[in-house]
């Protein structure tokens, strides 16, 4: 060990040595760094994603100076399983992790997650709010910032009874500063303040618009309750489509609208709540980047601003992302906005996934490639993000003994369950966005089914 940093110390100095006297020399030999944005089970609801409704301007300024991806997917509609996939590069169904109480390095140890491998790579890494599942923080992924991690007891029935009668009191509150996400934008300026001298990966995590949806008082005001927009398969309850398996469709909701029904009027209050958290979280994002920008940051820093998974807002009757393999379950903002990137300000419409974004992060800072990684560098796509792109996106989900699988390609969505034996669905994401009839059973569309079935099997070639 000593001599690993005698070592380290002898290439540190070589280096420093190497870089020339003007400043322009000296920032163009050093590496970029990361600011990593997290939100907690937003949609992508945004202005820059075609909602004229949501007033996010700080995020569509982001989008507008990096690459916004319109068809990017998480791995896992739920938070635990959907960041410890992202933040280890490996599907669901590799890390093991399908639930909210399970830390991936009980039974895999020795992984390096992404910020660990910039750790290992001269980094500062830091983190504030929640990156990886509140209560199952990663130890050795952060320098700064850590908290005590490991598998978390499940709930008991008290405290599920506790989030239930609490999780849908939307609320207008008058102090902005108090606000938890408020704090994590201030925490994480400071980290930035304080390591802005050296290659720094930040990671701020914003906790809105996860249930309940509180969000100070300003936020709610722009937004007409009444204009609020219900979806075209609205219900009150969860409600199976006709022609769907069973499974499709759970019937209790998980963070809202929990075992009891929702009224129209209620499901506009509920919407206008889940805008008011997005526009707060905008204005925290949008602090961070004029802090970037303040200490001359921004042509140095790569900005990533990802929600977690998708949500129902009343969907097919559905409040929540709980077991959704639907695109409203599946779909999130994502935007990359790297310096110098030729595709900087325009939209991308190929199908990318969050496993991609470890592999994107070491290409770009310049960093070696770990092995085991399941995704794909989303370099190409940020140079030319028309580029042809053969790869689509999966995603997976447990309840029960049921295991479902999904894959998205740009034309269509085909899900099964227990590999086809309780059910499977076929959307025509084109002439069907909404996700209204399932042509899995239809014989027009036999082989359109064996070509999704195959690249399921090729994803997925132990079934799990
Ligand atoms: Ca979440």
């Amino acid at each position: 060990m000593k001599t690993l940093r005698r070592d380290l110390l002898v290439s540190f100095l070589i280096i420093a040595s190497s870089i020339g006297a003007t400043g322009a020399e000296e920032s163009a030999s050093r590496k970029l760094n990361v600011l990593f944005i997290a939100s907690d089970d937003m949609r992508p609801e945004l202005g820059c994603y075609g909602n004229a409704l949501v007033k996010s301007p700080n995020l569509d300024r982001l989008a507008a100076r990096g690459v916004r991806f319109d068809r990017a997917y998480c791995q896992y509609p739920l938070c635990n399983p959907t960041r410890t996939s992202m933040l280890t590069g490996r599907y669901p169904t590799t890390t093991g992790v399908l639930d909210n109480n399970k830390y991936f390095r009980d039974e895999h140890p020795d992984w390096v997650t992404l910020p660990q491998h910039f750790r290992n790579h001269g980094y500062v890494t830091a983190r504030t709010g929640k990156i990886y599942h509140g209560g199952i923080d990663d130890e050795p992924s952060w320098m700064e910032g850590a908290e005590k991690g490991g598998t978390r007891p499940a709930r008991t029935t008290q405290q599920q009874k506790a989030q239930r009668d609490n999780s849908d009191r939307w609320a207008a509150v008058e102090n902005e500063q108090n606000q938890g996400d408020y704090r994590s934008a201030t925490r994480g300026i400071e980290l930035i303040e304080k390591y802005k001298d050296q290659p720094f990966f930040i990671a701020v995590g914003f906790s809105k618009p996860h249930s309940p949806p509180v969000a100070p008082k300003k936020y709610f005001d722009p937004y007409d309750v009444a204009q609020m927009p219900l979806s075209v398969d609205f219900k009150p309850h969860p409600t199976l489509p006709e022609g769907f398996p069973q499974a499709a469709v759970p019937m209790r909701n998980g963070d809202l609208f929990i075992a009891r029904d929702a009224s129209e009027a209620e499901a506009r209050e509920m919407i206008r709540a889940y805008y008011a958290c997005i526009s707060f979280v905008d204005a925290q994002v949008g602090r961070l980047l004029e802090a970037l920008d303040r200490l001359g940051l921004r042509e140095r820093t790569v900005v990533i601003f990802f929600g977690d998974h998708g949500y129902h807002l009343g969907e097919k009757g559905k409040w929540s992302k709980h077991n959704s393999l639907f695109e409203v379950g599946a779909r999130v903002p994502f935007i990359i906005s790297a310096p110098g990137a030729v595709g900087n300000g325009q939209p991308c419409a190929r199908p990318v996934e969050f496993v991609d974004l470890y592999p994107t992060l070491v290409e770009l800072c310049g960093l070696p490639n770990p092995v085991g990684l399941e995704g794909d560098s989303l370099v190409p796509l940020l140079k030319e993000p028309k580029v042809s792109w053969s790869h689509p996106a999966f995603t997976v989900t447990r309840f029960a003994k049921t295991l479902g699988r999904s894959v998205r390609t740009e034309r269509w969505r085909y899900t099964e369950w227990n590999d086809g034996e309780a059910g499977s669905v076929l959307f025509d994401e084109q002439a069907d966005p909404h996700e209204l009839k399932n042509l899995a059973n239809d014989p027009a569309h036999a082989k359109t089914v064996a070509e999704m079935k195959d690249l399921l099997r090729k994803r997925f070639p132990g079934g799990e």
